[in-house]
């Protein structure tokens, strides 16, 4: 009896702990210590120690996560619009998005890049690159603002990108999609594809002031798909290893036919010989199109420029440019470890990860171990090239970064799981589940000579039941491990913009010590800029209407504006006076089909404004910016074709005296 009691005790406990759970919104189990929450709370008030910037994937943005908190710092418009910021709706801002097939205002942003000087990162920079359209877009680390977008000719699908040479010489654009050359003609049967597609890869110069990128050479390849990158470093530096898919040059249900045979390639690029060879004149200037678009700092204003030609190096023709090394199966990542002698291979289908060593390689070149040709391009042997495998490591491996330690992290989506091995040894030491199905994942500073260590984050691909539900679409997720001891602990999760691919994180002090805070007004060279209210002023022009506009807390001048006519295109330059940092303007109008101006102090931007119908109209400041924020306002009034009503503004004025224009 007494037993009994005690059993239906403990059952009618079990089931009240069961409902108690039940009732909680149900998240999956946390697998966290109980000193994880104490070792990413950043308090109040005080910085993160790391800046991570993350791909956006399909928002075609950047954003920039603070670590260890998770939390989002700032959005960074690349390829996509951004109503919030203006980006792409004003009129200085427009030509970023420019390309050869014209405004192109989205794309699918996936890899990130830091510049680097010595093979470390110093902050100068960050490198995009769009996948839909092929571009490369730098990204000022002093305004976190894009600075220049450059667009890849003979390319499709530029995914290999913009992988980073250790003096930051070139960032890399490697084509997905082998297509018929941009010269050629291109329409041709689609199943002619191996006789009429090819593959590029191409090395955009950075210049080491400006940063400005050109693209120095494209290398012809076989029509193969390009996968990732990674720069070879110290005693590998002057290469570079491009992964790649499709040996077979299968142009159709790739998921079957370009996983046919057990191993595709990492092709390496002498870039140090193609430099020899573009020196002698080995080059063939191809006819292309692509745009190149700059932001100038001082005018505030964008401008687009169509470049007409490009330098080909062929790797056919160019002997010990270029080797292919055996690499199992549809490799997705290659990356090179921060010594520069392991050259690591991920491939998607494979069960084990090859681990390549340089030296090994530079023998086999010397000695000419080779197994055949493809293509025309020497093939290494497997064998004499191989460092050794990584022995069971899990299923799906992606990508790999590295510590400070000598250890390697490999991302396994099929498997879900991070697994950590010893560089030199091969030899598994850990692993550790992720929520779910990791794509890259990032040390930071682990694709470089000096990884910083500490954490590593997984980008994972599905989310399911880490957060609140929010409808069809859940959050993104990134999670946070520790790597500081010899077992990898998850410490956080936190959501993410657009589909995060790869990110990379940077120590703090590296960025924010050249961080900018205004744009001083005695530099600004906008040429619709007022650099006072005083220079404020409406203009017409034809049927263009020019308003000189200043805004400074918390009024506009000029605030009333009359003798705008229908058919009349109304550019408003908006010049903000402020010279505080933190205190932008916003400018809205009523009924502009575009999006707001965010105008940062000392700047000037132009909203073009049509006007569909007659009448008043507001339009305000869009920012907090002052206690009277919600005083800072103006009317615009839209008079018919034929009216006879003048030009005639002011700010602070009865109507009987604003000023008419002549
Ligand atoms: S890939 S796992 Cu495009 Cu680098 Cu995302
Ligand atoms: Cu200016 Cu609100």
């Amino acid at each position: 009896m007494r037993s009994f009691s005690k059993t239906l005790l403990l059952f009618s406990a079990a089931i009240f702990i069961v409902w108690l759970q039940g009732c909680k919104p149900k998240g999956t189990q946390s697998a966290v210590s109980g000193d994880a929450a104490g070792k990413v709370y950043v308090a109040p008030g005080k910085y993160d120690e790391f800046y991570s910037f993350v791909s956006g994937g399909f928002s075609g943005q950047m954003s920039v996560y603070g670590i260890p908190s998770g939390r989002l710092l700032r959005v960074i418009p690349v390829f996509s619009v951004d109503p919030e910021k203006g980006y792409g709706y004003s009129e200085e801002s427009k030509p970023m998005l420019n390309t050869s097939h014209g405004f192109v205002p989205w794309d699918d942003l996936h890899h990130i890049a830091l510049s680097e000087t010595d093979g470390i990162q110093d902050g100068r920079w960050v490198f995009g690159n769009g996948n839909n359209t092929p571009r490369i877009a730098r990204i000022d680390l002093k305004t976190f603002r894009t600075a220049e977008i450059i667009e890849i000719p003979n390319s499709g699908g530029n995914h290999s990108s913009p992988f980073i040479t250790e003096n930051s010489e070139y960032v890399v654009a490697g084509t997905r999609f082998s297509i018929p050359m941009d010269n050629s003609n291109g329409d041709v049967p689609i199943n002619t594809y191996k006789s009429n597609f090819k593959g590029t890869v191409s090395f955009i110069s950075v210049d080491k002031t400006t940063g400005n990128m050109n693209i120095a050479f494209q290398i012809l390849m076989p029509g193969v798909n390009f996968d990732l990158a990674r720069a070879g470093k110290g005693k590998s530096h002057g290469w570079m290893f491009f992964s790649c898919y499709n040996s077979e040059r299968a142009n159709t249900l790739l998921e079957v036919n370009a996983s046919q045979k057990d191993k595709d390639f990492i092709i390496a690029v002498n870039w140090k010989k193609a430099e020899e060879y573009l020196k002698a004149g080995k080059g063939r200037k191809e006819s292309v199109k692509y745009a190149h678009n700059t932001y100038n700092e001082k005018t505030h204003s964008a401008t687009s420029v169509i470049e007409k030609e490009v330098t080909v190096l062929d790797s056919k023709e160019l002997a010990d440019m270029v080797y292919m090394m055996p690499c199992p199966k549809s490799p997705h990542g290659c990356d090179t470890d921060p010594t520069g002698e392991y050259i690591v291979g991920s491939g998607k289908l494979a069960a084990i990860i090859p681990v390549f060593s340089f030296t090994k390689m530079q023998q086999a070149i010397a000695n000419k171990t080779f197994d055949g040709e493809y293509e025309g391009i020497p093939v290494l042997k497997y064998d004499a090239v191989l460092h050794g495998e990584v022995q069971k490591p899990g299923l799906g491996p992606l990508h790999t970064e590295f510590d400070d330690k000598g250890f390697a992290y490999t991302s396994f989506f099929v498997s879900s799981e991070i697994v950590k091995w010893n560089v030199k040894t091969l030899e598994v030491v850990d692993r550790v589940k992720t929520y779910y199905s990791i794509g890259h994942l990032s040390v930071p500073g682990g694709p470089t000579k000096k990884p910083w260590g500490k954490y590593v984050i997984a980008y994972n691909k599905i989310t399911k039941d880490r957060y609140l539900p929010t409808g069809p679409e859940l959050a993104q997720s990134a999670q946070l491990y520790s790597i500081e001891g010899d077992k990898m602990k998850l410490l956080l999760d936190f959501p993410t913009i657009g589909e995060p691919h790869y990110a990379e994180a940077i120590p703090a002090e590296l960025i924010m010590k050249n961080s900018q805070k205004i744009y001083k007004i005695e530099e600004n060279q906008n040429p619709f800029a007022a650099l006072g209210d005083k220079f404020a002023r409406v203009e017409r022009k034809g049927n263009e209407v020019h308003v000189y506009m200043t805004s400074i807390r918390s009024h506009f001048t000029p605030d009333n504006i009359e003798g705008v006519k229908m058919g009349d295109v109304v550019y408003f330059h908006v010049t903000n006076l402020e010279q505080d940092w933190d205190v932008p303007h916003g400018f809205a109008v009523k009924g502009a089909n575009n999006a707001e101006l965010l105008i940062m102090p000392g700047e000037t931007q132009t909203l073009a404004w049509r006007p569909e119908r007659v009448g008043v109209f507001p339009f305000y400041c869009t920012d907090f910016c002052s206690a009277l924020h919600q005083e800072m306002q103006g009317y615009i009034r839209v008079s018919p074709a034929g009216s006879n009503v003048l030009i005639s503004f002011g700010t602070g004025k009865t109507d009987s005296t604003t000023v008419a224009a002549k």
